[in-house]
């Protein structure tokens, strides 16, 4: 997880400073590729506790086509508390563009049911895509989270916008377009987040993972970040050894995973570093 510190190094050295929607304002940089070798160690990041049950508990609510916030707060976990409406509704993200997108006719797609099928019968198709990014669902800029969810829009453009898998003798690649990344809040759960995912649907297609791939749009460190206690803490600190990923059982689906399922080993972060979240 070096490559996540120097990625940091980099935003600072190279970013410019510049206002952003949640009037925070930023230091930024534009169009940054990481990759990370899964089959070396589970990129999960070490300079820092991130907290796993807060990852595992949004990728499979992603999964399940959830669009609620109570489906994660009744498991404790807050993350997407401040973009959600009283009744916790979040607008159709991720997970209603992933299992739903609302096609012309009326139906629904499950862009993630084809992806499963697709990698099985077409391991070497040049489609192997879904997206998050529906045009006709974004939020309108006018509008604050709660009053976008309101008028049946998304509370929050997706930032993780668009993945593609890719197979190669049995080995699974994934490459992200992530369109815009808060490098010390979001980023390590993005990484950690599709990493799993990538060891997910390769377990469902009896594949081993290979390669994840991110590639950034607008890549940024929020000024209320840049201080001694939050990013410059963060690269006082040296990455220890990668964990490794156990997924206990193999479920007949990709949607039938539960957090018993997915366990980490050898995880022995540095402490958690708590920060304020831009909304
Ligand atoms: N807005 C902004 N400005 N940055 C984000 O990263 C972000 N991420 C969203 C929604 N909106 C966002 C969804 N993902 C946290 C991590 C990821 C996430 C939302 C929030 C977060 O607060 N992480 C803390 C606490 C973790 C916890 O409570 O479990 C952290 O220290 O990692
Ligand atoms: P934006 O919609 O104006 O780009 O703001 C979204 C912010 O949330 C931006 O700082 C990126 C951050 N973000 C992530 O980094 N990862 C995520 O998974 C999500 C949902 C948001």
């Amino acid at each position: 997880m070096q490559i996540y510190l120097d990625l940091i190094r980099d935003v600072i050295e190279n970013g410019v400073d510049r206002t952003d929607r949640t009037g925070v304002g930023t230091r930024s940089v534009f169009g940054r590729q990481i990759r990370f070798d899964l089959r070396i160690g589970f990129p999960l990041l070490t300079t820092k506790r991130i907290h796993t049950k807060s990852l595992v508990a949004e990728l499979l609510w992603f999964l399940s086509g959830s669009t609620n916030n109570c489906d994660l707060t009744t498991q404790g976990v807050t993350i997407w508390n401040e973009w959600a409406a009283p009744n916790g509704q979040l607008g159709p993200i991720y997970g209603q563009q992933w299992r739903a997108w609302q096609s012309p006719n009326e139906k629904t797609l499950d862009q993630l049911h084809h992806l499963i099928a697709d990698i099985r019968k077409t391991p070497d198709s040049r489609r192997l895509v879904v997206s998050a990014w529906n045009p006709s669902d974004l939020p309108l800029a006018s509008l604050s989270p709660q009053e976008n969810v309101a008028v049946g829009r998304m509370a929050l453009a997706p930032c993780h916008c668009l993945f593609q898998f890719y197979v190669q003798a049995g080995y699974l690649s994934c490459q992200l377009y992530q369109r815009s990344a808060d490098l010390f809040l979001g980023v390590p759960f993005n990484i950690a987040s599709y990493a799993l995912l990538t060891h997910l649907v390769a377990q469902q297609c009896d594949l081993l993972p290979n390669e994840l791939i991110i590639s950034f749009g607008d890549l940024h460190l929020y000024q209320n970040h840049l201080t001694d206690t939050i990013v410059l803490e963060q690269l006082r600190r040296s990455p220890r050894p990668l964990p490794q990923l156990m997924i206990h059982r193999r479920p007949p689906t990709l949607f039938d995973y539960t957090r018993d399922d997915i366990e980490w080993v050898n995880y022995n972060p540095h402490p958690p570093i708590s920060a304020p979240i831009a909304v």
